[in-house]
């Protein structure tokens, strides 16, 4: 079990959830396990495997977020990043699937990062990739983005958006991150606006800076994304450009795959099999979508698209296990909750992730290669259902109790009354929110 220094739930309280819930999970993990094992699989060696799954939250998916047209705020919102983390907190302590937060500055600026970093370190917390914002303008900035930033014709909104990129980076450093996520919104709305090549031409200058910056042991990940807010041309609007973009930067820059970031019914899995196939899948931000950039819930909408993303990765995880070689993309959530409350989604989004994985493990490699070997379409495509269909809940709440988390984190969070007395201790800011349209 994984001991954290400062729980922000009481342990006894996660102790009586779990012991109220001990008999039926155990009868159901031994009906699993059973089932399992008449398929050869070892439901333990299951259990271990998903222990050591871990997908990074947004700081910025906390509070409550909102679209274009409205925020509606939410009780007990966090209201500056020591509140963020302390809600990352309690969504780890319950799943134990969430050890890190990306942070997103200048949102999540602090002058005190040492203080920072040791609330976090209490909290059993890390930092995953940190994200530069350059798509909107802060206040008292010098130079604008409305025209763009990396990519902007202005040479000066240029360099302050380099700056930035190189400030998030030292913060970063300070804070113990490895990796600077950056998306920018730069393209255009109009044909004619800007010169399509000129566009990245100036972007990758910008990249080079950045990428010059980066200490040795860091990546820069690379989000690519097809419109919003640019509604013509974005610049980095596709895995290909992105793949282009960090193939001329170096060894140091990768792709980083936003499920929402493509056109309706995009195979997604498969960008994910060439960049893994090409050593440049730099990590993920994970959600869900029916029509655009809708940042729902991981799994809410199209679950058998995040299981066939993980049967990609545990395929590129095997082959990179027999060549001895190194494939650790970075994974993360990067949603906006507008109806719910945020800590519930980001819990139950991160098992979501974490059933995927799981049951791509289950996927029997050496059968489905068989299939496709013998063009046996039927039975290949029966394979991948066949791990699909397998109900792994009982193994995620087995690995979460012998970490320490809850059996059902959303039942044990509400048990915990947290959301009424962050509502007490955290009064809601006039006009404020440090989250947005994402
Ligand atoms: C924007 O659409 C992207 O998904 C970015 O990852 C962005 O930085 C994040 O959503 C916060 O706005
Ligand atoms: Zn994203
Ligand atoms: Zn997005």
């Amino acid at each position: 079990m994984t001991d954290i220094k400062n729980p922000v739930i009481d342990t006894n309280l996660v102790a009586e959830h779990n012991a109220q819930q001990q008999a039926d999970l155990q009868a159901d993990y031994e009906a699993l396990g059973g089932m399992l094992a008449r398929r050869g699989v070892d439901i333990e060696k299951l259990t271990a495997l998903a222990g050591t799954f871990a997908v990074a939250v947004p700081s910025w998916g906390a509070g409550t977020g909102g679209t274009r047209f409205a925020r509606f705020a939410g009780r007990g919102e966090p209201r500056n990043v020591f509140e963020k983390m302390e809600d990352c907190a309690v969504i780890n302590q319950l799943t134990r699937a969430t050890p890190a937060v990306s942070l997103h500055f200048p949102w999540d600026r602090t002058d005190d990062p040492a203080a920072l970093k040791e609330i976090a370190d209490g909290y059993g917390l890390g930092f995953d990739a940190v994200n530069s914002n350059t798509f909107q303008d802060q206040q008292g900035q010098d130079h604008t983005y409305k025209y763009g930033s990396l990519s902007a014709q202005s040479g000066a909104a240029r360099a302050q958006a380099v700056q930035h990129n190189i400030d998030c980076i030292e913060l970063g450093q300070k804070l113990g991150s490895k990796a600077l996520t950056v998306w920018v919104g730069d393209g255009a709305n109009f044909p004619g606006q800007n010169n399509l090549r000129g566009s990245l031409e100036r972007y990758l200058d910008s990249m080079r800076d950045i990428y010059g910056a980066l200490p040795a042991d860091w990546n820069v990940f690379i989000e690519h994304k097809l419109f919003e807010p640019a509604f013509y041309a974005t610049v980095i609007a596709d895995w290909g450009t992105s793949f282009a973009a960090a193939t001329e930067l170096g060894p140091k820059a990768k792709c980083l795959v936003d499920l929402g970031h493509h056109a309706p019914n995009t195979n997604i899995e498969m960008i994910v099999a060439r960049l893994a196939q090409f050593g440049k899948l730099g990590g993920f931000h994970f959600n869900d979508s029916k029509y655009g950039d809708d940042d729902l819930d991981s799994g809410s909408i199209n679950p058998f698209q995040l299981f066939l993303v993980f049967n990609e990765l545990a395929d590129a995880a095997e082959r990179a296990k027999s060549g001895a070689t190194d494939f650790n993309p970075a994974y993360m959530l990067d949603q906006s909750h507008n109806v719910t409350d945020p800590i519930e989604s980001l819990m139950s989004s991160a098992v979501e992730v974490q059933r995927a994985f799981v049951q791509a493990a289950l996927v029997d490699r050496n059968a489905l290669r068989a299939f496709q070997e013998s063009n046996d379409v039927l039975n290949a495509a029966q394979t991948l259902k066949k791990a699909y269909r397998t109900d792994v809940s009982a193994i995620l709440a087995m690995a979460r109790v012998r970490a320490g988390g809850a059996a059902d984190p959303v039942a044990a969070y509400r048990s915990s009354g947290y959301r009424d007395s962050a509502a007490e201790r955290r009064p809601a800011k006039a006009g404020a929110s440090s989250s947005g349209i994402v």
